[in-house]
């Protein structure tokens, strides 16, 4: 019994912590943490869908679960990396997720230069692609993987590349961006603590495209940065190709849920015509988000974020 008490003190702990970000309707019953943890291994899917609120946001850590991030050294033009496992050696067995054993993700700390990349795995643990760094900054580098027998995880690491730095402003948040002649709408808002509808619809030249390539086991990725310390955040594509009901576009749906108000920059890679192009949009969660100052003083933000009605938006 005392393990048992331990436990979930600890738990209660970990809630009571992270509340303060994704809500503290949670802290009165702490069982579903300790139970969520348990069945990640078995059941990733259910477990980061029933478990998510109460976790904290991916690609924060350096190390976490015992499994520890590393750069290695690597010849100019290259970046390697390995992930020293609970017995300190580097991992060489992983799981397949979206298609692949380890997804690279790369941004500047002012969110700009991202890039989805796939490094090869060499038998000795090293992780490497050509460097995904286009040039100086500061970059946060996140590894999105599952250990064999382990949990899913994505751990972050900054690294420099030294040079002239030019800070990028975030662009303002928009519904619509272009990439390569194609034209991307988003419909939908993420709201604060809960699983929100995003829906990406890719044009060109003014006609709907109906032929998107399946990528990384969908017809598009989707991956959310926040501002201020780059939290990553995993966002479900809501069907796959094949499962009778997902179409090949215009609109591909993604089930997001953000864990506190403020700006976002999502990132949706999708391939067409054998290429993969990445759609970049800033969003703003929350309807008193930080950053609204232009607007009359006033008790309206709260009141509207209070009533919580789906619809009923004043913007
Ligand atoms: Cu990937």
């Amino acid at each position: 019994m005392r393990t048992v008490t331990k436990l979930a003190g600890f738990a209660v702990g970990l809630t009571a912590v992270f509340g303060a970000t994704y809500g503290v309707g949670r802290v009165v019953d702490p069982a579903p943490v300790a139970e969520s943890r348990h069945d990640t291994a078995a059941t990733p899917t259910a477990a980061e869908h029933g478990g998510a609120a109460d976790q904290l946001p991916g690609g924060l850590l350096v190390s976490e679960n015992g499994y520890t991030l590393e750069p290695v050294d690597a010849p100019a033009g290259e970046f390697a990396f390995r992930i020293a496992g609970p017995d300190g050696r580097p991992v060489t067995r992983y799981e397949v997720a979206h298609d692949k054993q380890m997804h690279l993700i790369v941004a500047r700390r002012d969110l700009s230069g991202f890039r989805h990349v796939h490094p090869e795995l060499a038998p000795d643990g090293t992780w490497r692609v050509d460097t995904p760094l286009a040039g100086p900054g500061q970059w946060r580098a996140f590894a999105d993987f599952t250990p064999t027998g382990g949990e899913p995880l994505t751990l972050g690491v900054d690294v420099t590349v030294p040079g002239e730095l030019t800070e990028r402003p975030l662009p303002a948040p928009a519904t619509s961006t272009t990439v390569d002649g194609y034209t991307v709408t988003l419909t939908g808002a993420p709201q604060p603590g809960r699983t929100s509808s995003l829906t990406l619809s890719i044009s060109r030249d003014g006609q709907p495209v109906t032929d998107l390539e399946p990528y990384l086991g969908a017809y598009g990725h989707l991956v959310a940065l926040r501002r201020g310390d780059l939290a990553y955040l995993h966002v479900h594509p809501d069907g796959t190709p094949g499962d009778g009901r997902t179409q090949p576009g215009p609109a591909v749906t993604f089930l997001a849920e953000v864990p506190s108000a403020g700006s976002y920059r999502l990132y949706l890679d999708f391939k067409h015509g054998g290429q993969v192009r990445t759609a970049e949009f800033t969003v703003v969660a929350g309807a008193a988000a930080a950053g609204d100052v232009s607007g009359p003083s006033g008790p309206a933000p709260t009141a509207t974020a209070d009533h919580g009605t789906p619809g009923h938006g004043h913007n």
